[in-house]
């Protein structure tokens, strides 16, 4: 007999339970509802993907890999592994997938641990010209156990300088030379990088993190078949649950794997990996494709109108879904501009630009992007709209009227375009 308190439908719901948490998972609709969301590496997961994430997969242990792991009972969480690995391979057209890091910082420090050896070279992006903090920064693991060289942006154009990049690679000899960002708006030269990467002997590795969503939509180059190595988070442009996945040509596939598990993870999270498999079908899809394309017209159309309206934008504009704004002229640092920003409605995060004199903690950028405002369907008539009201707030940051009444012009806009994902009794 079924004992009545153990089934779903008599156990008590997470209101009854846990009425704060439950008010606060509320609260948070409410807000992703009703503001812009900029923040160039969020997005809006689809009510499919969340629902995955929502599963009882959480309950799974299965160390290992589908077919060879050290529990019992895994014969349905092999089916979704089995699931998410051929689907990222047949959409990004490589050789080994690997879905099991938590995110994609700990996909690149999988890749590290398995294909270095501690103490050894490494060429990564500078963080001020735009890199990451596992691209080697002081602060962070990647530095303390390999060597790291950085490699920046020219403080003109404020591109990739891909000479100085071969300068520093023949002085620093690295084993890997990680390509990708957080905060550049230009394209990568995948084929130039692997041309370094070549004449100094390294292996190339693709951190595309920011832009998997726009690789897989056909909307950026892609590094396939140039980068030996490619990490990625999984919940950005891509629009998966958070976490992260490395692709590989198949003579890294076993250093690979070893390297997130047993290397630098235990258990792998089924329920995000069955939302990954699901935001992986999705991303195969010809409307992904159109999507894709959209976030990047959107964004080049939201850098013309901020630039019309007299703001820098770092490297003059982007060729992403992003744009990096130095607020210096305007008399502000990053923290003021994003505070402000917020207080109107439009969500996005500080940054430090190429060569900042400041600090990450104040920076003297904004970054911000347009993948989550695409999910929501707006288009480049928003963008204009938007980029008004961004430009509004940076030339007035301290006119409360103005932010008032630029508060219900996001209003309108959130209503007219409700956030995928959300039960519509939030986006009201
Ligand atoms: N924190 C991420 C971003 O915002 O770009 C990078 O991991």
């Amino acid at each position: 007999m079924t004992h009545p308190t153990n089934t779903a439908a008599t156990q008590p719901s997470l209101a009854d339970v846990d009425p704060e948490v439950f008010a606060a998972i509320r609260h948070e609709e409410d807000r992703q509802s009703s503001v812009l969301e900029m923040i160039a590496s969020e997005n809006y997961a689809s009510r499919a993907v969340i629902e995955a994430v929502g599963s009882v997969l959480t309950n799974k242990y299965a160390e290992g890999y589908p077919g060879a792991r050290y529990y019992q009972g895994n014969a349905f969480v092999d089916e979704v592994e089995r699931l998410a690995i051929t689907r990222a391979q047949a959409l990004f057209g490589v050789d080994h997938a690997n879905v099991q890091p938590h995110s994609g910082a700990q996909a690149n420090m999988a890749v590290y641990m398995g294909v270095l050896k501690p103490g050894e070279p490494v060429l990564g992006m500078q963080l001020d010209a735009g890199g990451h903090l596992t691209h080697g920064s002081p602060v962070n693991a990647s530095a303390k156990l390999y060597h790291f060289a950085a490699y920046g942006v020219d403080r003109e154009t404020e591109v990739i300088d891909y000479d100085a990049m071969l300068v520093t690679a023949k002085e620093h000899r690295p084993k890997i030379i990680v390509v990708g960002a957080t905060a550049y708006p230009r394209q990568f030269d995948f084929v130039r990088a692997r041309a370094i990467a070549d004449e100094v002997g390294a292996v190339l590795m693709a951190d595309m993190a920011h832009i998997a969503g726009l690789i897989a939509g056909g909307a950026h180059p892609s590094p396939v078949g140039l980068a030996q190595l490619i990490t990625t988070s999984t919940h950005k442009t891509l629009r998966g649950p958070r976490g992260g996945m490395i692709l590989c040509d198949q003579n890294f596939a076993r250093r690979v794997d070893r390297g997130v598990f047993p290397g630098t993870q235990g258990g792998p999270l089924m329920h995000v990996i069955a939302g990954k498999a699901v935001m992986l079908k999705e991303a195969a899809t010809e409307q992904f494709r159109r999507h894709a394309h959209q976030v990047v017209e959107n964004a080049q159309v939201l850098a013309e109108t901020l630039k019309d309206a007299g703001l820098r934008l770092v490297s003059g504009g982007t060729d992403t879904h992003l744009v990096l704004i130095d607020v210096r002229g305007l008399g502000l640092n990053g923290q003021d501009a994003a505070d402000a920003l917020e207080r109107a409605g439009v969500v996005v995060n500080k940054n430090t630009i190429p060569y900042d004199p400041l600090p990450p903690t104040q920076g003297s950028g904004v970054r911000m992007g347009t993948p989550a405002l695409t999910s929501r369907g707006m288009g480049p008539a928003e963008m204009r709209r938007v980029g008004t009201i961004i430009a509004s707030v940076l030339h007035a940051p301290d006119d409360r009227v103005a932010e008032e009444r630029l508060r219900g012009e996001v209003a309108e806009l959130c209503a007219a375009f409700p956030a995928p994902g959300i039960p519509a009794r939030a986006t009201s």
